[in-house]
């Protein structure tokens, strides 16, 4: 079948909830992926840093071959050899104590908003339903209820109401506004170390540093959403070591597996997740051997074959490459290891020059009207950005 057949059945069948471009995918292989009529392309936003390591690495393909031939669900009613094995892995890796395995990473953001508020009941002393937390703006969570009903993007909440209460939206980056925000209510302040949907937003130097003394000082506790700048993406294994300090719960996903089978994770203490008790949390998939193994063998390649080093490096080469392309419409260029974003001037078309780059052999996306992310896989060399640098730099000529 020829690409326009599949977007046919797509129009025919699908629910429009996405604007995909018009290019049909069948095969991926490190950062290359090849449509249906075989034309390649470097693919510069890796399942939005969910294929950290590249396309079908074959150790994570081979891991994922040899449980599935064993075992693959056996839910949590039973204990499996796999799961025990991730929780020491993870925490080890993360110098965390506890933590609780989800499949999504809305699951793991909806996990972490019940651990805070049950934390804040039982340890903090806030009178019950009445937990407050604190978010910022501009802020993506994922999409389910109670995440989008602190969303401040219009588009992502519009006729899904009415929502879950007990959410403050302050400014990000403003440390002073987390603090004047902080009441005696509020059990948990969640924010993303660097916006991502917003458009690769880096907050100023030290904000993570400032929020942490002000979480410490007041007894809220520090959620980090690391679901997309964690495991490697922002050069380090975590975002939160750009400002050397520890959030109270960490959450992780998308690459923890790779790109092979949707795992994420609750990583924190006992002081938290230790409050659950049997029955008041879990999922049918959550933990399961197939995903455990997934996600053993996708962190072991992003360490062996130091991933996090060589994007924190080409990051730094491939911003500074684009930093270099002088033209009009270009408004900024920011980054923080392969984390990559060209924000465009007002009424410039970042979707206009996807599709050019498409033509190109590039894969990226828009994101709002005017920004384009760059994130390709962690394992790119120096000649694919050199690669890459020259088609965009024909574009912008
Ligand atoms: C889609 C956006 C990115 C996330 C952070 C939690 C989640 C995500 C920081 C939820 C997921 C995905 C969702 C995906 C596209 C992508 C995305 F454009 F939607 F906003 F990356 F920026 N925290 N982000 O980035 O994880 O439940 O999706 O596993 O198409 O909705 P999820």
């Amino acid at each position: 079948m020829e690409s326009k057949e599949f977007i046919n059945l797509e129009d025919r069948f699908g629910a429009k909830n996405y604007k995909p471009l018009d290019v049909v995918l069948s095969r991926g292989e490190g950062i290359w992926v090849w449509d249906v009529d075989n034309n390649k392309y470097l693919d510069c936003l890796s399942a939005y840093s969910a294929v950290n390591q590249g396309h079908c690495h074959p150790k994570i393909y081979k891991a994922m071959m040899d449980q599935a031939q064993k075992l693959t669900l056996t839910s949590r009613a039973f204990r499996n050899d796999q799961l025990p094995l991730l929780y020491e892995q993870l925490c080890k890796l993360t110098d965390s104590h506890k933590m609780l395995p989800m499949n999504s990473g809305a699951e793991a953001v909806e996990t972490v908003i019940k651990c805070a508020r049950k934390w804040g009941y039982e340890s903090k002393g806030v009178a019950d339903g009445q937990a407050e937390i604190i978010v910022c703006n501009d802020n993506f969570h994922g999409r389910t209820l109670s995440i989008i009903g602190f969303s401040t993007d219009e588009n992502a909440r519009q006729n899904f109401g009415p929502f879950t209460p007990g959410f403050k939206t302050i400014p990000f980056g403003d440390a002073k506004a987390l603090e004047q925000a902080i009441g005696p209510d509020t059990v948990a302040f969640m924010v993303e170390p660097v916006q991502g949907e917003a458009g690769v937003i880096i907050p100023p130097r030290g904000y993570l540093q400032k929020v942490r003394r002000i979480c410490t000082q007041n007894n809220v506790l520090l959620i980090l959403d690391e679901i997309q700048t964690g495991l490697g993406r922002t050069g380090k294994l975590l975002a939160e070591e750009h400002d050397g300090i520890q959030a109270d719960l960490t959450l992780i996903g998308k690459a923890l597996s790779g790109g092979f089978y949707p795992v994420s994770a609750v990583l924190s203490n006992e002081a938290v997740l230790g409050l659950l008790q049997p029955g008041q949390h879990g999922s049918t998939f959550g933990g399961n051997p197939l995903a455990c193994a997934v996600a053993r063998a996708s962190l072991k390649v992003l360490l062996e074959e130091n991933m996090i080093e060589n994007a924190e490096k080409m990051g730094a080469y491939f911003l500074a490459e684009l930093k270099k392309i002088q033209h009009h419409s270009i408004k900024e260029v920011r980054g923080i290891g392969l984390m990559i974003a060209i924000e465009l001037e007002e009424g410039t078309s970042a979707r206009a020059i996807c599709n050019s780059l498409m033509k190109m052999g590039i894969l990226c996306k828009e994101t709002h009207t005017c920004i384009i992310r760059f994130a390709p896989p962690l394992i790119i060399k120096k000649e694919d950005i050199d690669w890459a640098v020259d088609q965009i730099k024909t574009i912008f000529a």
